[in-house]
């Protein structure tokens, strides 16, 4: 007999392998957590391979057409965390805002305190993938990402930059932070692509 959900919902089935489910959140990241007191300082840079440079406020960005992402979060430490509700604006939204040329088959997200990550276009272009302000409601608090955080949930955790301050275009693909030391320049939890050896 049978008792549970739909077969696709198990919870066994939507965890990555080696990865351990956590109802809390946990606050991960390198650096300091940049606290904010004047948001008119702060802006979104869209750079790169790209016809024109483009700077975005923060009202700019709230103006933008808004979504809410279900997803799962997966962190290469193993932490899973199940069923996050984000609340914010899709990268194809963002897109639409700087003409990127086509050539661009890279982007690197950039963070505060020069912080960044790489990954590839297509995933950084996926319907899932998003820059968030708000997560299950609230306002993103500084330690998890406050103003503006990437999320690309099919990815790792950590290509999911907190403190998003720039997105690069790229032809070429270069590593960012954790990549330049040893993690994986895609990582894709379902293939456990943690480092670049894997
Ligand atoms: N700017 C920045 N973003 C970052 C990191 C970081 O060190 N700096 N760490 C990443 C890692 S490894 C993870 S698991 C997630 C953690 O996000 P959380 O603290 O909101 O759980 O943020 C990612 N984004
Ligand atoms: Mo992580």
């Amino acid at each position: 007999m049978y008792f549970g959900k739909e077969k696709s919902e198990k919870v066994s089935e939507r965890v990555p392998p080696n990865q351990v489910v956590t109802k809390k959140w946990p606050v991960l990241h390198y650096g300091n957590v940049p606290y904010y007191e004047d948001l008119n300082k702060w802006d979104l840079r869209l750079f790169g391979h790209v016809e024109e440079e483009v700077r975005l406020t923060y009202d700019e960005i709230m103006d933008l057409p808004q979504t809410e992402l279900k997803n799962d979060i997966h962190c290469v430490t193993g932490w899973s965390k199940l069923d996050n509700r984000w609340q914010g604006i899709a990268t194809q939204e963002i897109l639409k805002k700087v003409n990127v040329l086509p050539e661009a088959k890279y982007v690197i997200i950039h963070a505060e305190e020069g912080w960044t990550t790489n990954l590839p276009m297509e995933d950084f272009m996926m319907d899932t993938s998003m820059l968030a302000h708000s997560h299950d409601g609230d306002t993103l608090t500084p330690e998890h990402g406050f103003p503006l955080r990437a999320v690309v949930p099919h990815l790792y955790f950590w290509k999911s930059a907190k403190w998003v301050r720039g997105i690069e275009f790229l032809t070429d693909n270069k590593p960012g932070f954790w990549e330049r030391n040893g993690y994986h320049m895609v990582g894709r939890p379902w293939k456990e692509e943690r480092f670049s050896w894997d």
